[in-house]
């Protein structure tokens, strides 16, 4: 923290060097003089002087509603600004993208009715992240969240239970509570191997102890559930694309975001919606709607999280014979045991073996 507020400092000062042949630096010329002060000493009066001009603004709490290029939406009395960053922040957005995220909440001070200025960012309290396959960075979904509605559904697309045990995992990691949503359940047959998947699944992970609602936005079941579970609280809606995250805020909160029609050979939505916005509830509250993302890789994925995610393994695992053991291919192991005698869900085991296979090969590659 300390390192990162003397980068500002020195960025500042680089600043006012640069570009402001201002009245500061004259100041400091026509003083008597200056080079006997240490530069901690110009440094500290610095601080002081920023914290009293600080203290002169008035500024307000808002809070952003979406971040698209430039253009950042804030939200304060429930009316939007548009609104820029202070210039200091921007020159580290540059650097860093993670650095404003929709649901920060920002100190802002008004240019006119429509626009104002971002002056700082507060602490966040969660954060929703995801790896950037791409660029092995981290992504920010969204911050200051209290629950991750982790979107799924049936047919289309399929139920796919790694990709929720994924968003699980990110989920607890961020400091956020889970909610399993299971929509388009109007399209599940009797008796179809979809159908079987689903109740499999239902049984695993509401006896884990997981909040489960299956919702059709089409007939109408389970919307009040989900309108209960969203009251009052601040909740991202995420998921693959084409599963209904915007069909489903549309239904509960009577709003018109753009929907997409599914393309038919994959199944895929249609990426409708193009940033994350937060949402505003009438009730109180407030949800986020993301755009699709293909695959969902977890951010600093590390074995402590495994044992967290999957505690159900633990009260076998303290009896394996190693004591790191990572139940793949050691002897006597109790978990790989506990499999065999269907102690444990396969499905589950699968997922962790996913898992470790990927924090395995990442380490890896780290000595190669
Ligand atoms: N059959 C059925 N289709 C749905 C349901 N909910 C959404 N859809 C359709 O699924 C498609 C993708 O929805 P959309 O909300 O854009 O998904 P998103 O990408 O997750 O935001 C649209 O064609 C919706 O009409 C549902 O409960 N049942
Ligand atoms: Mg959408
Ligand atoms: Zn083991």
């Amino acid at each position: 923290m300390s390192d990162k507020f003397d980068k500002y400092l020195e960025e500042e000062e680089h600043f006012l060097k640069d570009t402001k042949k201002s009245r500061k630096q004259r100041k400091l010329k026509s003083s008597k003089d200056r080079s006997k002060y240490k530069k901690t000493d110009i440094q500290k009066s610095k601080i002081l002087s920023d914290a009293k001009k600080e203290s002169k603004k008035h500024l307000d709490k808002g809070v952003v509603l979406s971040i698209l290029g430039e253009e950042i939406l804030v939200s304060f009395n429930k009316k939007e600004y548009k609104c820029t960053l202070r210039g200091i922040l921007k020159k580290e957005k540059t650097k860093n993208k993670n650095i404003l995220a929709v649901g920060d909440i920002v100190n802002i001070s008004f240019k006119n009715e429509k626009e104002a200025s971002i002056e700082s960012i507060d602490k966040r309290y969660s954060i929703l992240s995801r790896l950037e396959t791409r660029t092995k960075k981290q992504s920010i979904i969204a911050v200051n969240i209290d629950q991750v509605l982790i979107t799924s559904s049936v047919v289309k697309p399929h139920l796919k239970p790694f990709l929720i045990d994924r968003y699980i995992i990110a989920c607890t990691k961020g400091n956020m509570s889970p909610v399993i949503i299971i929509n388009k359940i109007d399209l599940l047959k009797l008796g179809t191997e979809e159908e079987e998947k689903y109740k499999n699944f239902l049984k695993i992970y509401e006896e884990l102890g997981y909040l489960i609602l299956s919702i059709s936005c089409k007939t109408k079941i389970g919307l009040n559930s989900l309108l209960n579970v969203m009251k009052g609280k601040t909740s991202v809606f995420s998921g693959q694309s084409g599963c209904g995250k915007t069909t489903l805020i549309n239904s509960v909160l009577h709003t018109k975001f753009k929907t997409g029609e599914l393309i038919k050979k994959t199944y895929k939505g249609a990426h409708i919606t193009t940033k994350s916005q937060l949402i505003e509830l009438k009730k109180g509250g407030f949800c986020v709607d993301t755009p699709g993302i293909k695959g969902f890789g977890i951010w600093d994925l590390e074995m402590e999280d495994l044992k967290n995610h999957f505690f159900e393994f633990e009260n076998f695992a303290k009896n394996c014979k190693f004591g790191d053991c990572k139940h793949i291919d050691e002897p006597s192991c109790k978990v790989k045991e506990a499999l065999d005698k269907n102690k444990i869900s396969f499905l589950r085991f699968e997922a962790y073996r996913c898992l470790i296979k990927e924090i395995l090969e990442k380490k890896e590659s780290l000595y190669e």
